[in-house]
């Protein structure tokens, strides 16, 4: 049994967990306005606990390629009101995707349960805050800047590249006093690389497993699936399924995605074949 604490709520993660994602960028709800956008979020979020999705990450900032960066103040606002509401009404673990230390320890104060930086704590502040609010992290390996990262990303070693980063990120948040079993590696898919890039770090997903980590991984809707299929993004859940599918086979354990009911019950199936 490998059980993981989230703030007063503990998951095995020997079990395949899927954690739904919960935009709450201005764009994500077609209507706008603060109480329409809450009101959306609270449904859609119970609409993916009752698919059975085990974390429900909240962002407030969009990471997508070639996005604005977001204020803090704003990304405040969006987020902790959320965070607030969901803690309220609905056990589950509440992961807030965000490098914003301040609001790390707010969301921490409002029943946050996990803190998924897409920047690996590089903010100045951030590996603070993240030891004060006593979570644990999701690290993930970013090559550039949201603005920048898809210009030719080139590596020298990939995978090399992407561990020793990985691995050097853990060593800086193990000596400012996160404990390793705290702490949870993201290859982070998408985030400058190319397919070529993607592909090879799923495929290599067992060695971070190796390393003795858990590895979550975020590969829904992604242009490499649209890539690969020549698929607009309404059209990659199956290419999705079959990324997923494959990083948990090498061992990935936790699945960032849209579609919670198809990949529950996919990896229902998958990890009943596996321990049978
Ligand atoms: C990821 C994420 C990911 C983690 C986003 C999108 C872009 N957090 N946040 N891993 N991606 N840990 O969903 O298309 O891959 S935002």
């Amino acid at each position: 049994m490998s059980v993981m604490k989230f703030g007063d709520k503990s998951l095995d993660l020997s079990l395949p967990r899927v954690m739904g994602i919960l935009n709450v960028t201005p764009d994500s709800f077609s209507d706008g306005g603060k109480h329409n956008t809450l009101d959306a979020a609270l449904r859609q979020t119970e609409q993916m606990l009752n698919d059975g999705a085990s974390f429900i990450d909240i962002g407030g900032e969009s990471t997508r390629p070639g996005a604005v960066s977001v204020g803090e103040q704003e990304e405040l606002d969006r987020v902790l009101p959320v965070v607030e509401a969901i803690a309220k009404r609905f056990d589950t673990v509440i992961s807030v995707d965000t490098s914003t230390p301040l609001l790390m320890l707010e969301a921490q104060r409002l029943g946050a349960g996990l803190i998924n930086d897409v920047r690996a704590l590089e903010r100045d502040g951030a590996v603070e805050a993240a030891v004060k609010t006593g979570l644990p992290v999701c690290l993930m390996h970013m090559r550039g800047t949201p603005q920048d990262m898809q210009n030719a990303p080139i590596y020298d070693e990939l995978i090399a590249d992407v561990e020793r980063y990985l691995l050097d990120r853990v060593a800086v948040v193990e000596a400012a006093g996160i404990k390793r079993e705290q702490i949870m590696l993201d290859p982070g898919i998408g985030f400058g690389k190319t397919l070529h890039h993607n592909a090879s770090l799923l495929k290599q997903t067992g060695r971070f497993v190796d390393l003795g980590f858990e590895m979550l991984i975020g590969v829904s809707r992604k242009t490499m699936i649209g890539e690969i299929l020549d698929a607009s993004v309404e059209e990659r859940l199956s290419g999705t399924m079959g990324a997923n599918a494959s990083a948990y086979l090498k061992g990935a354990r936790i699945f960032r995605v849209h579609d919670v009911r198809p990949h529950v019950e996919m990896l229902k199936v998958m990890h009943h074949i596996e321990e049978s």
